[in-house]
């Protein structure tokens, strides 16, 4: 039987190709694998053992149960902090950036952006949601607490980044921007084995996903954008399949493997769209990117954008290259 490679003998590998590496950068790594894992563990049981949303439940330890989002968030922020290789993470779930300066993490030289349970309002219904990471390199001095602007590099500084899957099978795939591979858990070893090796994603495809129950306040180029992935036309194979789950990296993921769009434009209650910079919209166009796809926003190239706050958000279009393109070409026409 041929030998799977687990995430943790990949990881060796890849740092055996960079010389200058330390090997920090693969710890750090490999607790993020170790958080996923048990982020996976509770969202599998979260029918079973009833957590969904109860925060404020005990469990039978008699200790406090708690949300899934909350738990994910102190499962990624433990595991960071105990690979002593990082010194601040900016979360989704937590207003302010923590930071880590002492101790283990004294020579901490990376910074991580996380939203540590994406579309985590689809627990309750059993459809998939995820984790999304970003990696950066620190700009302040290596020992002293890092500060706001190790947090609001651009995205073409990321140093890695990936996301966790908890669908069907539960998969983890990062860039170190050399190209994209899949990671998906065996349950019965108990690792993450290389499943998707070098994903590329098809320059073009079928596949458009948008919440449309928005459109009267889309712009008006994404307004005809949808009508065109309506029409009918043999040359360019329309119309397109509408798919929409409510989970970007589920989303994301399948547009990325099949070929297709993912659009989160402004509307009337997010008139910057909804999508989060730092943790959401960056370290999914670091991976659209590295698999031959686009990223951009109503601004620009998302990986160029300058962030000015950690929860900043920011309207978001990405997947295959020639349909972000055409996407493109209608706003720029229409607005
Ligand atoms: P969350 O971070 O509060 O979970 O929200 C982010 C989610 C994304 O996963 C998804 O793409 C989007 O919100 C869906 O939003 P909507 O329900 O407005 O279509
Ligand atoms: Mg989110």
């Amino acid at each position: 039987m041929e030998k799977s490679i687990t995430l943790n003998e990949f990881i060796i590998h890849q740092q055996a190709e960079f010389p200058e590496a330390t090997g920090n950068f693969s710890c750090l790594l490999h607790h993020i694998g170790i958080a996923a894992k048990k982020v996976n563990r509770e969202v599998n049981k979260a029918g079973l053992v009833d957590i969904l949303g109860r925060s404020g439940c005990e469990n039978v330890q008699g200790e406090e149960q708690q949300k899934l989002d909350v738990y994910a968030n102190e499962a990624f922020m433990e595991e960071l902090q105990a690979s002593g290789e990082c010194c601040g993470i900016a979360s989704e779930e937590n207003e302010d950036v923590t930071t880590f300066h002492e101790g283990l993490c004294r020579n901490a030289k990376y910074i991580v952006c996380m939203d540590p349970l994406d579309g985590s309002s689809n627990i309750d219904v059993n459809v998939s949601v995820g984790t999304i990471f970003s990696i950066y390199r620190r700009k302040s001095p290596i020992g002293e607490a890092a500060v706001l602007d190790d947090f609001l590099q651009k995205g073409s500084e990321m140093v890695a980044a990936g996301y966790i899957i908890y669908g069907s099978s539960t998969m983890l795939v990062y860039t170190v921007g050399r190209g994209v591979n899949g990671f998906t858990l065996d349950p019965s070893l108990g690792e993450f084995c290389l499943s998707h090796p070098n994903i590329k994603t098809p320059a073009s495809g079928k596949i458009y996903s948008i919440n449309e129950g928005n459109y009267e306040k889309f712009p008006v180029g994404i307004k005809k954008y949808i009508k065109y992935c309506q029409e009918k036309d043999a040359k360019t194979n329309r119309p397109y399949t509408s798919r929409y789950i409510g989970s970007l990296v589920a989303d994301f993921h399948r547009n990325m493997l099949k070929g297709g769009v993912f659009m989160y434009p402004s509307t009337d209650n997010h008139p910057n769209g909804k999508l989060r910079l730092l943790y959401e919209c960056n370290p999914i166009a670091f991976i659209a990117e590295q698999a031959g796809g686009l990223a951009f926003s109503e601004e620009g190239r998302i990986l160029d954008l300058q962030p000015e706050a950690i929860h900043q958000r920011v309207t978001f279009y990405a997947g295959a290259h020639d349909m972000v393109m055409k996407v493109k070409e209608f706003l720029n026409f229409f607005n």
